[in-house]
């Protein structure tokens, strides 16, 4: 079998390390494997310099990145340019020629940190857009090896696209790659449409695209979790208090979540239904995140304004309407929070897939489960079909499904858990992982490489 070495930002660190990513590549990795990313610290000045980290199943290597490149290529072009370009925000693009240049360097930097670790038959999986020179990099270097791609966020669309300061070069850089993974189909058609901006490009059947003489193979690969993992971690919660009911948003505070529309459709709630007062809440938790960007404080304050004004306008001496919690949780709790809730609010305007929709569905009791209400702008809606669906930006239709999920037959409920149940066993993360080694495998064998 050949090595698989895997490279994303940050390298999870840690013993047994143990997020989302690890636990789908862990079976593709363990005894012999390797995983190549960046500590987290930053140094005034860093190079090449490798750290071995002992004490997971696989070998793990990191390498620091200086100030300047977290500045500039962490959080000016990686999260102030391909975040928000990404997630339909290119009002909030902040375009700087520099960033793009240390973009490119610290890809060119970790393309050589690869290249000097490589073996003859190992196959390469690059993680998300931080990454997307990686190939072409290690192919300037003269790598042959196959290597995947996998975007973990929404491809944009042809417009987005061409807002880009380097389109046609994001499209040489694509190309470089074996294979690129995209969460849904709807980011297959929108990288498909993009790339026809681009002179020179041709189309084959099956999502090929080639580009100056290289051919790349454009896919979707719908993420999943471990699902019977997150049901155990959701066994033994409390059982559910009479009252209030409670509506549950987990998500990183981010823009592209859907917050503040999600607080307005509550607070309208609120307004039209004031027999509800007592009845219902809405437990938000939101960990903070990229604090160092511009876009994300003014998110925070947002959402601390509205947690406060919609509190100080609704609540009673023994009733709050909004639970706001600024902090990480951990996972077993999370998962009992998650059972505990009578309603998942999953209402991102943008998302790649959004995993907190398919832990709600597994955390629930089979026998009285919640109710998954789930942005249509989700890649996870694609799956998810027998979620209630949302637009988010509609408060109407928001208001709406929280009152018809919550008068919801158990009937009905247990039908709509089974079915999604059904699709999140079938589509996990283990079957992920599978099929896109299995088509890099088909890829690189048909290529003879
Ligand atoms: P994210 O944008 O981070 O991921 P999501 O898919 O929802 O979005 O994953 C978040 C993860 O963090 C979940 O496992 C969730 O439980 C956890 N989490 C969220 N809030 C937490 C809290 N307060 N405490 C502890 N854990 C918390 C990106 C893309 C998504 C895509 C994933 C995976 O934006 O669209 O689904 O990658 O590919």
């Amino acid at each position: 079998m050949s090595r698989l070495v895997v490279v994303s930002n940050r390298l999870p660190l840690g013993p047994n390390p143990s997020g989302g990513l690890v636990v789908a590549l862990a079976d593709a990795l363990d005894g012999g494997g390797l995983w190549i990313g960046n500590s987290g610290k930053t140094r005034s000045h860093a190079g090449d310099t490798l750290t071995a980290h002992d004490g997971a199943p696989f070998d793990r290597l990191s390498y620091d990145l200086s100030a300047r490149e977290h500045r500039e290529y962490y959080l000016g072009f990686s999260n102030a340019v391909l975040w928000p370009l990404c997630h339909g925000r290119v009002d909030l693009i902040e375009v700087r020629t520099e960033d793009l240049h240390t973009y490119r360097n610290v890809n060119r930097k970790v393309a050589r940190i690869v290249a000097g670790q490589l073996r003859e038959d190992d196959r390469i999986w690059v993680q998300d857009y931080h990454h997307l020179p990686l190939a072409h990099e290690l192919r300037k270097l003269g790598v042959r090896n196959p290597i995947a791609f996998f975007l973990h966020i929404p491809f944009p669309g042809p417009m987005a696209f061409q807002a880009l300061p380097n389109a046609a070069e994001t499209a040489r850089w694509i190309v470089d790659y074996d294979l690129f993974g995209l969460q849904a189909k709807r980011h297959v058609a929108a990288c498909l449409q993009a790339l026809r901006t681009v002179e020179g490009a041709e189309f084959g059947g099956e999502g090929r695209v080639t580009l100056g003489g290289k051919t790349v193979e454009i896919a979707s690969f719908p993420i999943g979790i471990d699902v019977d993992d997150f049901l155990a971690q959701a066994e033994g919660a409390q059982p559910r208090p009479d009252r209030p009911d409670t509506i549950i948003g987990v998500d990183r505070l981010d823009y592209s979540k859907g917050l503040p529309e999600r607080f307005r459709a509550f607070e309208s709630l609120l307004t039209r239904r004031p027999d509800l007062h007592g009845e219902i809440e809405l437990l938000q938790i939101a960990p903070p995140t990229r604090g160092e960007v511009r876009a994300y404080r003014e998110i925070r304050e947002e959402i601390e304004g509205l947690t406060g004004a919609i509190n100080g306008a609704h609540a009673d001496l023994d009733w709050i309407p909004i639970r706001y919690i600024h902090r990480p949780v951990p996972r077993e709790r999370l998962a009992k929070l998650f059972r505990r809730a009578r309603i998942g609010l999953v209402t991102p305007l943008a998302d790649g897939m959004n995993l907190v929709a398919k832990e709600f569905v597994a955390a629930q009791d089979p026998a009285d489960p919640g109710v998954l209400i789930l942005s249509k702008f989700a890649g996870a809606a694609e799956q998810m079909t027998e979620a209630l669906i949302v637009n988010p930006h509609d408060m109407e239709e928001m208001v709406h499904h929280i009152v018809t999920a919550r008068s919801m037959p158990l009937r009905e409920r247990q039908r709509r858990h089974e079915a999604l149940m059904t699709s999140l066993r079938e589509n996990d993360v283990h079957q992920w992982r599978r099929s896109i080694l299995m088509s890099l495998d088909r890829i690189s064998g048909a290529r003879g490489g």
